[in-house]
């Protein structure tokens, strides 16, 4: 008896799931968005962008735990909300800066800016201005990969609104009936601009709306990194074995107004403190901490790393080429190179 009393007081010890160099890649990533999208308001707030800029604060976890579960030669198709969907897919942040100031140099060369981001060497499919317009494209580049018979997969993010819009319904349905290697990621954040989700949908659990197409729904904590990497991982492994989409609800908050023109002041101030605390740049950070994969001096070090990084990607977006005004209608179409 007393020995069975003992053996039940010894701390079961629980492997972390994830490696050292996998966490690191993980923080490193969500950094880089973090900064990166800083960095975007203090230029724009400066007059050195234009348009309409829609930051990713506080949704980083979405991106890096599906993205950094993908294997190169994978798709990513993204909405409006695109930056940092492009820079864990790899595109430069030089590129993405540059495009941000309009410059030739930019990976839509200069013609897109922030709601177009396009880099067709890192598979990366947009960017787009339209609500839900992206998920028939991503739709279109899975069947492309099982036409082609690669064991590509694709993976589509968008809001909580984008799930009334017509497309959503009809490009799941597609994916469910040919067994598309796809993973649709909802990125539900409560809002669409000033509409809370729950005003807008009869159905507020979205991934119940899985149940109309016959395929996986799962409810995320779009907040932690390693739920969504692990969600990200079971769907991937279902599309690339051919087994059909998924779809993953991810909840999660920007913390940032709709745009930058958004002085965010509809949302309850409590609201959005109750979703601050939840950071999961932090939260990833006592993880690595906690379970000995990284010291705090490390994860400085990946912050300054970063901080240069973006330092120079707008010194190369301030110091690159206009587009030419001669060339304007250059690009319009595509055999235009
Ligand atoms: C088809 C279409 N309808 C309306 C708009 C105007 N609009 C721009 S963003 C937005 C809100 C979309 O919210 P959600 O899909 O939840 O994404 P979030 O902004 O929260 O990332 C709306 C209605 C649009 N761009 N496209």
């Amino acid at each position: 008896m007393v020995l069975s009393q003992e053996v039940n007081v010894i701390p079961k010890v629980v492997p972390p799931e994830i490696t050292r160099a996998q966490g690191l890649e993980l923080y490193q990533d969500m950094v880089l968005g973090r900064t990166f999208e800083d960095m975007c308001a203090q230029m724009y707030y400066q007059g050195r962008m234009f348009g309409f800029v829609h930051l990713y604060n506080g949704q980083e976890a979405v991106a890096t735990g599906c993205i950094k579960a993908l294997k190169a030669g994978d798709y990513v198709t993204s909405t409006y909300r695109d930056h940092v969907h492009a820079l864990s897919q790899g595109v430069p942040a030089r590129a993405i800066m540059a495009e941000l100031f309009g410059k030739a140099t930019g990976c839509s060369k200069g013609r897109g800016g922030s709601m177009h981001l396009f880099s067709a060497e890192h598979n990366f499919l947009g960017g787009y201005a339209f609500v839900a317009e992206g998920i028939p494209v991503a739709t279109g580049a899975a069947y492309s990969a099982k036409y082609r018979g690669t064991d590509q997969v694709s993976v589509n993010f968008f809001g909580d609104g984008a799930t009334n819009n017509g497309a959503f319904f009809e490009s799941l349905n597609m994916a469910a009936l040919w067994k598309l290697p796809i993973l649709y990621v909802v990125e539900n954040n409560l809002w669409s601009i000033g509409m809370q989700h729950a005003r807008a949908s009869s159905v507020t659990e979205i991934y119940k709306k899985a149940l109309a197409f016959d395929i996986p729904g799962y409810l995320v904590d779009g907040m932690d990194v390693l739920a969504v990497r692990r969600a990200a991982v079971t769907a991937i492994e279902r599309a690339r074995a051919g087994e059909g989409p998924t779809l993953l609800e991810c909840t999660t908050y920007r913390f940032r107004g709709h745009s930058l023109a958004d002085p965010d002041e509809l949302r309850d101030p409590a609201e959005k403190d109750l979703w601050r605390k939840q950071d999961p740049i932090p939260k990833l950070a006592r993880y690595l901490v906690e379970h000995q994969l990284a010291t705090q001096d490390e994860l400085q070090t990946i912050e300054d790393d970063t901080q240069t990084l973006i330092e120079d990607a707008v010194q190369f977006a301030q110091d690159s080429p206009e587009p030419p005004v001669d060339e304007i209608t250059r690009y319009v179409h595509a055999e235009d190179e």
